[in-house]
């Protein structure tokens, strides 16, 4: 059949398989098609109506083989530039026609963005406990399963609700309100807490197991500061969103403090939020996605650019972002120099039957697979089975009812 790449559809398909997901699926002329995620936790139906009405109509008719002139179409040609919303929806196009070029030239995405420059990608897994005996158990359990890399959260003595441990027996999932729920967090006890779950985990299971810690932008800079410096003993992989980034600056002040790694970036949607952390080399791992960050053309720019300061990559893999996002990210992963590692927060079974995969986890690493394009594909018919139900994340207050950071 002789090529034809014009794009002749474009659906925006939502599906709450377990947890909502916007889909963009991109069809041309000789019948191939391409998906990209545009999911934004709790926010989308903002994305799916960028989509639908502000960006299918300009795609009807256009090259799909042309990706970078129409990333540039869609962000500098829309005049409001970058923004949650308007990103996601920029990389659920970009991300479907990196699909559909790989697919068109018949191999795995990775090899048209320069080939593998690794065996496969290392992944951390997320482990979470109501107590550190519980803690200890769950880093056990998935040490078992091969991890090499764990994230570490749990409970906090006095503390209601801390960040990152699952409810009852359920599996952590934090969208999970029809309206936001609302946490309690003292930042005094966590901060005294942490340096005893550390030193839990080092005695049980040694230096050799990566550790890795989320403070999810709970700390002001100078507690930021003061915790990196009680965990040092402990050599963590790295220490996660320890401030909330809009101040790029703090990060100066926790890095005069401490030698734990700094990461951060998984809210991140444009390479001006780390321009001057990248430039500074405040940090040492850039977290955004490619579904977050403007799809695969934008996350090669950012790691290009990071990797001149010796930053490396450490993209969010949440369950929030769709088994299509985790697809596209094993390719960059596996194609770009300054790989640092993966998120993998395993898709509930549901998820599953919408999202069929390629790619595969084994030992402590996740692998693309081999299949042309990013190797994922909605199955529209189980899709069409699970309507869009309104999840939102919570939001925080401090014991004296102050809002704070989720
Ligand atoms: C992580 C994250 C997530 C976010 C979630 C919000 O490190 O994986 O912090 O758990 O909270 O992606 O939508
Ligand atoms: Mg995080």
């Amino acid at each position: 059949m002789k090529a034809d790449s014009r794009i002749v559809e474009a659906k925006v398909i939502v599906t709450c398989p377990a947890r909502n997901f916007v889909t963009l699926k991109i069809t041309t002329a000789d019948g191939l098609h391409g998906i990209g995620d545009g999911t934004l936790n709790g926010r989308e139906l903002a994305v799916a109506a960028y989509l639908r009405e502000h960006v299918v109509p300009c795609l009807i008719g256009r090259d799909a083989d042309r990706i970078e002139d129409t990333w540039q179409y869609f962000y500098r040609g829309a005049y409001w530039r970058r923004g949650p919303v308007t990103m996601a929806a920029i990389a659920a196009v970009d991300v479907a026609l990196w699909d559909l070029k790989a697919k068109r030239a018949g191999m795995p995405l990775y090899q048209l963005l320069g080939g593998r420059c690794r065996e496969g990608v290392t992944v951390y897994a997320h482990a979470g406990g109501h107590s550190i005996d519980d803690l200890l158990e769950s880093v056990a359990k998935h040490v078992e399963l091969g991890y090499k890399a764990i994230r570490v959260q749990a409970a906090v003595p006095g503390v209601p609700d801390a960040y990152g441990v699952g409810h009852g027996t359920k599996p952590y999932e934090p969208a999970d309100g029809d309206l936001p729920r609302e946490e309690t967090w003292s930042t005094p006890k966590y901060l005294r807490f942490m340096p005893k779950l550390m030193d839990a985990v080092r005695t049980r299971f040694g230096f050799d197991l990566a550790l890795l810690h989320d403070g999810h932008h709970r700390l002001t800079p100078i507690e930021a500061a003061g915790l990196g410096k009680s965990l040092e003993e402990y050599g963590l992989f790295w220490l996660e969103d320890a401030t909330p980034a809009e101040n790029q600056g703090a990060f100066r002040l926790i890095r005069q403090h401490t030698t734990t790694p700094l990461a951060v970036g998984e809210v991140f949607n444009s390479i001006f939020d780390c321009q001057r952390l990248i430039a500074e080399q405040l940090i040492d791992y850039i977290r955004a996605s490619v579904t977050h960050a403007g799809g695969i053309t934008h996350m090669r720019r950012i790691a290009s650019f990071a990797d001149l300061y010796g930053v490396r990559t450490g993209s969010h893999g949440a369950t929030d972002l769709s088994p299509v996002s985790m697809g596209a990210a094993l390719h960059l992963d596996l194609s770009i120099p300054n790989f640092g590692i993966q998120e993998h927060m395993p898709h509930a079974a549901l998820t599953e039957e919408v999202f069929t995969h390629a790619y595969s986890y084994a030992q402590g690493m996740m692998h693309p697979g081999e299949a042309p394009g990013h190797g994922v594909e909605i199955d529209e018919t189980a899709a069409a089975r699970f309507p869009y139900k309104r999840s939102y994340l919570p939001v925080c207050r401090l014991e004296d009812g102050t809002l704070h950071n989720w």
